[in-house]
């Protein structure tokens, strides 16, 4: 039995690989001949990692999971959400991203934020869906040069750094992605 991961990052399929069991064997998109950037065009987290993970199970006879994840700002109303990559613009530069943000929030004493991931999981004609989520708040400047994306502006709720002050290990004990993939790895395990 096999397992595709609707991925192209191989980074995020090592990632994973590691923390799964033996069975399922772990393929990436390259290995089954799949070289498509999947559409992600829904307006939820849910509904990307679904039309990823149903895409390729159903024109690849596969079982399945897709993920995706987002920064939801409490008083923004939730965005940038399923718009975080590209939320200054289609070239998905985060330093822009994070310009954006931190000036939308000039001023606001609200702070608070989540990271949020969906996994979708296509298997033997069933679906299924897992989350991880990591409180915290904005910070007022960046701080820090590790990770990607939103961490030098998000400070995990506990801790007194960013994401982007932390080692990959540390943030891999708390980040919404690794609690998402360890309740999908649980779910594996007791399935296989
Ligand atoms: P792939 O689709 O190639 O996997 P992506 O950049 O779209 O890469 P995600 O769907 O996981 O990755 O996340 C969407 C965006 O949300 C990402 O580009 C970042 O801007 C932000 N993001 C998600 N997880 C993050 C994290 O752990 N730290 C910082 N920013 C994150």
């Amino acid at each position: 039995m096999e397992l595709v991961f609707a991925s192209s990052n191989s980074g995020k399929i090592k990632e994973i690989a590691l923390l799964l069991p033996e069975h399922p064997v772990l393929k990436g998109l390259a290995d089954i001949g799949c070289n498509e950037e999947l559409a992600e065009t829904q307006t939820t987290l849910e509904g990307n990692a679904l039309q990823k993970a149903r895409y390729v199970s159903e024109n690849y006879k596969v079982n399945c999971f897709a993920d995706d994840s987002g920064l939801e700002i409490e008083a923004l109303d939730g965005r940038p959400g399923v718009y975080s990559a590209r939320y200054a613009g289609e070239q998905k530069i985060a330093a822009d991203n994070i310009a954006k943000i931190l000036q939308e929030m000039s001023g606001l004493k609200n702070r608070k934020a989540r990271f949020r991931t969906v996994i979708a999981l296509c298997l033997e004609g069933k679906e299924f869906q897992f989350e991880g989520t990591v409180n915290g708040t904005i910070t007022t400047a960046k701080q820090g040069i590790q990770g990607f994306g939103y961490d030098p502006i998000f400070q995990p709720e506990g801790y007194t750094q960013t994401f982007a002050q932390m080692s990959l290990a540390e943030k891999n004990t708390i980040s919404h992605r690794a609690k998402a993939i360890s309740k999908l790895i649980a779910f594996l395990k007791d399935t296989y």
